[in-house]
């Protein structure tokens, strides 16, 4: 039996320099692993030639989903996930993957391999057992393992460690029944808290099973710097904690 079709979304804030290599090697894995693959890069407003290197890639698998303006990685997410529910068969699967060429696509045919021993949800976790990781700084590091300590603590969701990555496998079936739940306020964060958010109401949801394989991530091929707010992400993610534990989400 083929595999389901998967859509990859790649929220996509100025991504010019980093979108050709991420392209080419998520091409490889698709030719090599993943024939069901197709990818929707939400250009963000972008101030460079994202939206143009995504269209001139001109592959029939690839679609562009262009913000008038810059919205924010959440705004981002929100459309790619309604895009890609749209067109998702019962037993389709969506991913996302940060689009900075930090993350490996072909992590993607283990991701799959994990979610078919009977999970809904599988995050490519910087802090499992043989995870990898290059060029991170140590204010970046030391603040992804306070908010995976703090979350284990206070939000805890059973095989769950990296409650911030980006790079996620959902079944299309998980993420329609959160959006069928809490419509517009599935995802009510503005900014990269919206990825913990994400995985939160998912927990809520009835028997949907996590799991994650290790990641191996390469934030030394990242160009530029990081488009995360340190300040604001650590108060939104703080707050985020506090809702969903005390004050009934
Ligand atoms: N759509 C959208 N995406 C954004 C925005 N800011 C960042 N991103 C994307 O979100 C992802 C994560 O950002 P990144 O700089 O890689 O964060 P880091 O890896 O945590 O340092 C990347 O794919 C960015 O292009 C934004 O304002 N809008
Ligand atoms: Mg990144």
């Amino acid at each position: 039996m083929p595999p389901p079709p998967l859509t990859l979304l790649l929220p996509a804030y100025n991504e010019a320099e980093a979108l050709p290599p991420l392209l080419a090697a998520i091409a490889e894995t698709r030719a090599n692993a993943l024939p069901g693959l197709s990818v929707i890069v939400v250009d963000d407003g972008s101030k460079d030639n994202t939206a143009q290197i995504a269209r001139e890639f001109s592959q029939d698998w690839v679609k562009l989903i262009q913000h008038s303006r810059n919205m924010g990685l959440a705004q981002a997410m929100r459309t790619g996930i309604a895009a890609a529910l749209e067109t998702a068969p019962p037993d389709g699967l969506i991913a996302s993957m940060d689009a900075d060429n930090s993350h490996q696509p072909r992590e993607l045919a283990l991701m799959l391999d994990k979610l078919n021993t009977g999970l809904d949800v599988v995050i490519a976790s910087r802090f499992q057992p043989g995870a990898k990781m290059q060029g991170i700084p140590p204010h970046r590091q030391l603040f992804s393992n306070v908010l995976s300590l703090l979350f284990q603590l206070l939000a805890p969701i059973p095989n769950v460690r990296d409650f911030s990555c980006g790079y996620r496998l959902y079944r299309a079936s998980a993420l329609r029944r959160a959006a069928d739940r809490w419509g517009d306020r599935f995802i009510t964060e503005q900014g990269f808290a919206c990825m913990t958010e994400i995985l939160l109401k998912l927990s809520l949801l009835s028997d949907l099973k996590f799991g994650e394989t290790p990641m191996d991530l390469r934030y030394d091929r990242k160009p530029g710097v990081s488009k995360m707010k340190v300040w604001q992400n650590i108060k939104d993610t703080l707050a985020l904690v506090w809702r969903h534990r005390w004050a009934g989400g």
